[in-house]
Parts: C-alpha cells; structure tokens; sequence
C-alpha cells in the first residue's frame, strides 16, 4: 500500500507515522509511504503556500499552484494514485467502509489541509475527494491523515501481527468490543466476572456477545440497527431486555 501525503508540517506527520504498527509496517516494506513538505513546491521567494480569501473575510486560504504541483509531482515519480483525499471539514465522514475501499485503491494521496481551507480548484483540478474525521475542530488535516493511514494501514495484510486480528475489530464487526479483564482476579474490590475465569469457552463466548450486544444496546443503538445479528444475538438481547425490568 502506498501513501503519499503533503503537509506544510511534514514533521508532524513522520512522528505519527514512526511509531506502532504503522512504523513496523514501512520497516516490513509493506506500507510505501512518503511526505512532501507543500513549501518544496513554492517558486517564490518566501515559500508561500497561503494568501487572502477573495471576497474578504478573516483567515487565509491555501494557495492552489504549490499544491497541484505536488499532486502532479507524485503522480510523475510515484504513479497515478486511485485517490486524491483533501482531509476537510467539508468531506464525507471517514468510516470503516471507507478505509476498506481506500486500502483497495493501493496507491492513495492524502492532502492536508490548513488555514481556512484550499482554493477550491484544487479540488476540480486534481479530481480529489473530501473526507471529514468526525464532527469535531482540529487545526488542520495532518492528525486526520494520519488517522486515514493507521486505519486503512491495518487492513493490508503483515501490518498487524497475528495477536490483534484485523477480523475481530469491533468496528468490522458492526458491534462494540466486550470488557476486557487481566489480573488479579480481585482488584480494590472489584472482582472479575466468574465466567472468565471457568475454564468454559463457550459460556466465556457467550458472556462476550452478550455483553457486547448489551453496550452496544446502551451506548451506540445506531450501530445495533445495522448489526448483523443472528437467532442467538435474539435470544441475547431478548435476555438484556428482560434484565433490564
Ligand atoms: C476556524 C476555522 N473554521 C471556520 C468556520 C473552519 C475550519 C477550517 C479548517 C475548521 C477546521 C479546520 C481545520 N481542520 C481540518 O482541516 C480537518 C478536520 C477537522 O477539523 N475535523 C474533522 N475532520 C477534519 S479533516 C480536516
């Protein structure tokens, strides 16, 4: 999988990129991933990469040539990407699905966005997609770009190691992940569920669905909606309801 992503804070971005499963994925060769500091693709004398918003207003906007540059730049040395991501508040919601069809693509280039946003011809131009983290402010695209490449990172195969299986991830699923409990068994009073500690797998199985199933009920009803549950999933949350009168 490869990744090319311009930044004016291309430092930020390779810290994020130095450490966990990411980093061990670049080492393995398996994540080709470079950064491009927007200010290499400047012609003027002060490296500019923002100006004043036509129209007037507060802020500055990213000035298009430097960054069409870049995108044509990786394009010649690194070939045709089947995506060019704009991080933006203005995009789609970033999701799992979305991380799927990225890591199918192969070859992607994240854009980050800073100041009030891009020229929107940059946009038109280099045929990019807008996509959004969430519905929150942070102060430009690098920390969703770095989400982008862990999340879409963790799908290519020899990325994550055989301990967290990519299959299981609460997100593939469609449901929220049980609790988790390590030792001691008996901690400031709080004592671990006896099932996990029987020795039975299939009533520790069990108990992990259901209570799956019952966070999920409680915490994120949107995803139990689109869930695909089975007849046992039922009975599970046919038990969680009647618990609860
Ligand atoms: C203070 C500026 N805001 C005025 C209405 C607009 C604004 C511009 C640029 C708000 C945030 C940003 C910087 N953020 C991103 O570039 C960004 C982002 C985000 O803030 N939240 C969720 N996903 C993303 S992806 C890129």
């Amino acid at each position: 999988m490869k990744f090319d992503i311009v930044t004016i804070f291309p430092r930020m971005v390779e810290a994020g990129l130095a450490e966990g499963v990411v980093s061990r994925g670049i080492a393995n060769g398996v994540l080709d991933i470079r950064v491009h500091d927007l200010r290499e693709f400047t012609a003027d004398r002060h490296r500019s990469v923002d100006d004043v918003p036509y129209g007037g207003g507060p802020g500055m906007v990213m000035k298009p040539e430097p960054l069409v540059k870049a995108c044509t730049a990786i394009a010649e040395t690194r070939g045709t990407p089947g995506a060019v991501i704009v991080l933006s508040p203005q995009g789609r919601r970033f999701d799992q699905a979305e991380a799927v069809r990225l890591g199918g693509l192969g070859h992607v280039v994240l854009l980050c966005g800073r100041y009030e946003g891009m020229d929107e011809r940059v946009l038109e131009l280099v045929g990019a997609e807008e996509l959004s983290i969430g519905d929150y402010v942070v102060s430009g695209g690098e920390l969703p770009a770095l989400v982008v490449v862990d999340a879409v990172s963790r799908l290519v195969p020899g990325v994550v190691g055989d301990g967290q299986s990519v299959e299981e991830d609460s997100f593939a699923r469609g449901l929220l992940d049980h609790p988790h409990y390590t030792r001691p068994a008996a901690f400031a009073g709080h004592d671990v569920p006896p099932v996990l500690l029987s020795g039975h797998h299939g009533d520790v199985r069990r108990w992990r669905r259901k209570a799956a199933l019952a966070r999920t009920l409680e915490r994120r009803p949107d995803l139990l909606a689109v869930a695909e549950l089975d007849a046992d999933d039922r009975v599970l949350l046919d038990e969680i309801a009647n618990e609860r009168t």
